[in-house]
């Protein structure tokens, strides 16, 4: 299993001008790692809407790279957001799932079919180009240039360590609710 902030910097590395949607626990940690939070959209407060958000921005933006990172919990919320965006397939799409088998910001309670569901398989069964599934920070951290780099639409299903801290996201006041706007605010400008 892998740690996130392992997958935060290989991210990181790679990013380039990308634009990049997160949520729940792995958005946290990005929020750490990341050097371009004028082009982070963090999305905590609509759970679920973190691959149709990027999807939406990819298609409006087609010339730059958009990175979704993703939970597992919240893609099964919006599963069929993979069929959306396998029927267009954005080619400057990334989705990167992590899995941690649970609902962690809610206090761990399991997902369904945990440990048993074939990420990589529903995205390609949805059309996506491609589809990758690590367990290893070293192999994880070598493939993401080449991956990053080749076209899209691509899943990255990385296996992480559970990290349960029930505070994180979760608080809805209006500060916080304001903060998705903004950032999609500052995304626009950044894009225009
Ligand atoms: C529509 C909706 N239902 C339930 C919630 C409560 N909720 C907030 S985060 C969360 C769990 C998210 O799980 P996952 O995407 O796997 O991320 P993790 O917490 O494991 O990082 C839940 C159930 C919500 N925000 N919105």
């Amino acid at each position: 299993m892998i740690d996130y902030q392992d997958v935060s910097a290989a991210i990181q590395r790679e990013r380039g001008d990308a634009v990049v949607v997160t949520a729940m626990t792995q958005g946290q940690f990005w929020k750490e790692a990341s050097d371009r939070p004028e082009l982070d959209i963090p999305t905590n407060n609509s759970m679920g809407k973190v691959s149709s958000i990027g999807f939406g921005i990819a298609l409006g933006a087609p010339g730059r790279k958009v990175i979704a990172l993703d939970g597992d919990g919240s893609l099964i919320m919006n599963l069929g957001s993979l069929i959306s965006i396998g029927g267009k397939a954005p080619k400057n799409f990334y989705h990167v799932l992590y899995d941690n088998g649970m609902y962690a910001i809610t206090g761990g309670q399991p997902i369904a079919g945990a440990g048993n569901i074939d990420w990589t398989g529903l995205a390609m069964a949805s059309g996506y180009r491609a589809a990758y599934s690590f367990e290893d920070t070293e192999e994880m951290a070598t493939e993401m240039p080449r991956i990053l780099s080749e076209p899209g639409p691509v899943l990255i299903h990385v296996k992480v360590k559970p990290v349960i801290t029930t505070n994180l996201g979760v608080i809805q006041t209006w500060e916080s609710n304001a903060v998705m706007p903004a950032q999609m605010r500052s995304v626009k400008a950044a894009l225009a």
